[in-house]
């Protein structure tokens, strides 16, 4: 087992992409039902997830960058039956629907990061290698599209089979809906590990559910990861939504929980069961670990959901120390604020709280922790990663600049119909493959 201390944990961060808008895809997400419609400023949302990736990384903490997928999928609508060239694929798809299928599958819905995969450290697997499964998403369509492609991403990124296994999404169907990194939570005190790998529903065997929103992730996913990933049985913890959280808008596990190390933040309907997970984390890691809960009369659960302060990055520094990334919006929320406060005031490990404006992804419910995708790493292994994906000064500049020169300020179904604006789209990707050194990625360059 590798030596914790020459442990980094990596943030990937999605970039997001030049089609973000709001188009209210998902269901059970409160934020993408509110903005449906609303009008998007997808250079913004870009340059904030920018700055947020820039303003980590000044924390000294090692900062990553994914790249944005190719929107509109026009591989996605030809495989929906759309014939022809470019142009009528475009044009035919706009006319469905009234535009809802263009919108489907232009989402830059590959921004959420959290989403991408679920990442088991060396140091937790059988063979000794980190392992990254794509998530299959099935549960959205619009984010389903995302899986074929990520593998390739992260392939493009973790090639060095010496040192990495990445492994295609699960096959789909809600048997197996995996939402990736978003419901797993590693936690380590004391030499020993837990992944909590939370779940919505369960595909075999009768279970109490949400019954207004849908259970995203299953069980039966987490498990089939725990075994392909070979994480020792010891450390894998499965453990149950709560269904009032997922019917009060938290779709994923981090809407209202995050932890790292032997820190754990939870509102108290984040999960079944709360006392018995509080006790069996404690049995298997020790008294080090420190736990802190939000009561629903402390903080309710619709100020959680609409505020984020769960959806927070709780950063580690070498000297075990935590910074807290939370959204802007965690401060303009009294209640939210006020648990923030009291978790800086009440841990001692926690000595500083910035509030950051990643407004244009909240829209759409995805806040600092959905940016980005944590990926333990040794030196060893940071070394061994594929591309220019390390966040440094320059590429800060050369994204900025690529950001600036090629994004839009607005967006509309007429413009993602339009075959010369999709062109001029692609033509900025094929650039950032560039800036990244990460070869054809997309399905264009590939053509
Ligand atoms: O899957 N929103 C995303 C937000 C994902 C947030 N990620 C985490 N919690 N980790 C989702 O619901 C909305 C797109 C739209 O409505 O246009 C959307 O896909």
């Amino acid at each position: 087992m590798t030596s914790p201390h020459d442990v980094h944990e990596v943030q990937f961060d999605g970039l997001v992409g030049p089609t973000h808008n709001y188009a209210g895809l998902s269901p059970g997400n409160v934020a993408s039902a509110r903005h449906a419609g609303a009008a998007s400023n997808p250079k913004q949302a870009a340059l904030e997830g920018l700055r947020k990736m820039a303003f980590v990384r000044r924390l000294g903490v090692p900062q990553a960058v994914l790249p944005p997928h190719e929107r509109p999928s026009l591989q996605a609508l030809r495989s929906l039956g759309f014939q022809g060239r470019d142009e009528e694929v475009l044009a035919s798809a706009a006319r469905y629907e009234g535009g809802h299928l263009l919108r489907l599958v232009s989402s830059a819905s590959a921004m959420w990061s959290a989403n991408a995969a679920t990442v088991t450290p060396s140091a937790d697997t059988h063979d000794g290698r980190c392992h990254l499964t794509a998530a299959n998403l099935t549960t959205m369509f619009h984010r389903s599209i995302e899986a074929r492609e990520r593998a390739t991403i992260l392939r493009a990124i973790f090639g060095n089979s010496a040192r990495f296994v990445v492994h295609d999404a699960l096959p789909g169907g809600a048997h197996f809906s995996d939402e990736g990194a978003a419901n797993h939570t590693r936690l380590h005190a004391n030499g020993r590990a837990v992944h909590l790998l939370a779940w919505g529903k369960r595909s075999w065997g009768a279970m109490p559910g949400p019954v207004r929103h849908p259970a995203r992730h299953a069980l039966e996913a987490s498990q089939a990861i725990a075994r392909s990933h070979g994480i020792h049985a010891d450390r894998t913890l499965f453990w149950q939504q709560h269904p009032e959280g997922i019917d009060g808008g938290s779709f994923h596990t981090d809407v209202l929980a995050v932890g790292s190390g032997s820190l754990f933040l939870a509102h108290e309907l984040a999960f079944a069961d709360r006392e018995r997970l509080g006790s069996t984390l404690r049995e298997r890691l020790g008294e080090s670990l420190e736990l802190v809960w939000a009561s629903n009369d402390e903080l309710p659960l619709s100020d959680a959901v609409d505020a984020y302060p769960f959806n927070s990055q709780l950063l580690e520094r070498s000297d075990g120390t935590f910074v807290i990334v939370a959204p802007i919006d965690a401060k303009e929320n009294e209640r939210a604020h006020a648990f923030l406060n009291r978790v800086l005031a009440t841990v001692d490990r926690v000595k500083e709280i910035h509030y950051l404006d990643v407004r244009q992804s909240m829209r759409n419910g995805g806040g600092p922790a959905c940016l980005r995708l944590r990926v333990p790493l040794t030196t060893g292994e940071m070394h061994a990663l594929t591309g220019r994906v390390f966040l440094t000064d320059d590429l800060e500049r050369e994204l900025e600049q690529w950001i600036e020169k090629h994004y839009p300020d607005r967006i509309s179904v007429d413009n993602l119909a339009d075959s010369r604006f999709v062109r001029g789209l692609f033509q900025a990707l094929d650039e950032l493959t560039t800036i990244l050194k990460l070869g054809s990625i997309y399905d264009f360059q590939r053509a």
